[in-house]
């Protein structure tokens, strides 16, 4: 009887088990919490909040998690979690938190670290060329190794913040470094004295920063809090926090901040608004009108001028909102382009205005467009996230010159003025272990290295001169290998742990036309 009554008694718990809504936090916890954070305020992915999540809502939240996202560490876990568990998760992640950290001038300022152990240096305490260091970020354990150019001798290994994204800007003259993570911490490291000089977290959840022309401050690009933090390069001191807003009030992440030198401001990229915003790096910036008053004194329309001199800001409205952008190399024109959009859009930056669009389908990658002199003519490329193929515009008319066919969507192209060729790896797919080397002139693929079969193989640097390519073997247990650009023979391969981008110091501080600034 007992023993019937124990029975039916687990047989009701194990169907009530069954009938049990998942549990969204454990299941958070368990499969997701380890990229976006237990807070849910973001790690390597990104914060996993209503603020940030509003354009995902519906069916879209629910298939990238059983899918995955192109282009991103996000992968799908369909074949993982169950139907019911993936709706219960996408629903945990629209409840708000009951409290979303302001991240404010005074929680930046709070966790600022300055080292006491550095002292500055008069000049480097090394003998290699100061112009060719390049630096080698590896996400496999979260270090940048510092590579003499010229031997490739390792002159530092030091540790960084978790999860660093994009490029490291160097100050104009090559001796500091400033490095960011997407968790928002921004790290400032000196190249002469191969030492840290410390840190500060400018932001919950950031995307990437950008150096002033006068190598005075530092933008640091926010998805949360919806701002644009202003450091002082000097001392990583908070200038400035930018609440970023559209005309019409809707607040925006910011997706990226870039430096143009040509108008001396940063550049801002917004997501959520259809604006590019200006923001004047020139103590004494004209002043920006915004707006118009009726003066009662004057008995006239007036024009209100809302900011003017250092960081005053000006709004470049479009017709919907872009986060991926190429500058023309005089920084005449930003070519811009939306995730989700078919075609990208030229805009003038110095009347600030859209004046073309382009035939740019399979989600380009215009982060890593490149552009080079062909036949007299200023031509551009861009891979494509969705496409195995290269586009490459003609930058005088906007019209598409010759579509390269790949062999599988890749990432990241790279150049130098000094060679003939442009690199071009095949990130995504079967043929994610092959890297394109194209001819400038003809278009055409001249060879396909295939340097480590069935890794992921990316991203391309050169040494200041262009006499060799660094390319990684993106893998925990990698490698960065130099390859001869005029031969393409291999060189040498130095071990590093999951090495990204690679970024040399010259090519950056003189906005070489084969690689990003
Ligand atoms: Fe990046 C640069 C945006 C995913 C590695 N990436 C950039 C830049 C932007 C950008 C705007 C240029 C800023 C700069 O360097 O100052 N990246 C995005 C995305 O929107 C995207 C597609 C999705 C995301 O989650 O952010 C994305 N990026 C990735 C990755 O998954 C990569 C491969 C691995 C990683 O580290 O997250 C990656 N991104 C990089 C690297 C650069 C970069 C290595 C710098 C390239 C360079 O040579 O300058």
């Amino acid at each position: 009887m007992i023993r019937r009554m124990i029975l039916a008694s687990s047989l009701l718990f194990a169907a009530h088990a069954a009938l049990a809504a998942p549990d969204a936090v454990a299941l958070y916890n368990e499969h997701c919490a380890a990229c976006h954070a237990e807070t849910r305020l973001g790690g390597t992915g990104p914060a996993l909040i209503p603020q940030t999540l509003h354009r995902m809502y519906g069916p879209k939240l629910v298939d990238v998690i059983s899918n995955g996202r192109v282009a991103t560490q996000m992968q799908g876990y369909s074949d993982v979690l169950g139907a019911e568990e993936i709706a219960a998760i996408a629903e945990y992640l629209k409840t708000p938190l009951a409290e979303v950290p302001d991240w404010g001038p005074d929680d930046i300022t709070a966790s600022r670290e300055m080292r006491d152990d550095y002292t500055p240096v008069d000049a480097p305490q090394w003998s290699s060329d100061p112009m060719n260091i390049t630096l080698v970020v590896e996400t496999g354990d979260h270090h940048v190794s510092v590579l003499d150019g010229d031997t490739f001798e390792v002159l530092d290994r030091f540790p960084t913040p978790f999860a660093v994204h994009g490029g490291p800007k160097f100050s104009p003259d090559g001796r500091y470094v400033f490095i960011m993570s997407r968790d928002g911490w921004v790290q400032k490291y000196d190249i002469w004295a191969l030492h840290e000089v410390g840190r500060v977290r400018a932001g919950v959840n950031s995307r990437n920063i950008a150096m002033s022309k006068d190598g005075k401050h530092l933008a640091v690009a926010n998805y949360l809090p919806m701002t644009l933090t202003i450091l002082s390069t000097d001392n990583l001191t908070v200038e400035k926090v930018m609440d970023v807003v559209g005309r019409d009030g809707t607040p925006s992440r910011v997706s990226a901040v870039y430096q143009d030198p040509r108008h001396d401001a940063f550049v801002l990229a917004l997501k959520d608004t259809p604006e590019i915003w200006q923001v004047a790096t020139d103590p004494n910036a004209a002043p920006v009108y915004e707006g118009y008053v009726h003066s009662h004194e004057k008995g006239m329309i007036e024009a209100l001028p809302s900011s003017k001199g250092l960081f005053a800001r000006k709004r470049i409205m479009l017709n919907e909102p872009l986060d991926d952008f190429f500058f023309s190399p005089d920084y005449r024109f930003l070519i811009g382009a939306a995730r989700a959009s078919e075609k990208g859009v030229v805009v003038n930056m110095t009347v600030g205005r859209e004046i073309a669009t382009l035939p740019l389908g399979g989600m380009p990658h215009l982060g890593s467009g490149i552009s080079w002199m062909r036949d007299g003519r200023r031509v551009m490329a861009t891979p494509h996230l969705k496409d195995a193929a290269i586009s490459v515009i003609d930058m005088q008319t906007w019209k598409l010159v010759k579509t390269i066919k790949t062999d599988g969507p890749g990432f990241f192209m790279r150049s130098h003025e000094n060679s003939p060729y442009v690199w071009a790896d095949v990130f995504f797919g079967p043929h994610k272990d092959e890297i394109h080397v194209i001819d400038k002139q003809t278009l055409e693929i001249i060879k396909t290295l295939n340097p480590a079969p069935g890794k992921t193989v990316a991203h391309v640097e050169f040494t200041k001169d262009g006499k060799y390519a660094l390319v990684s073997i993106w893998e925990d247990d990698g490698a960065v290998i130099v390859y001869d650009a005029a031969t393409l023979q291999e060189v040498k391969r130095l071990p590093m742990r999951k090495p990204s981008g690679k970024y040399n110091v010259w090519n950056k501080i003189s906005f070489s036309d084969g690689t990003s600034h």
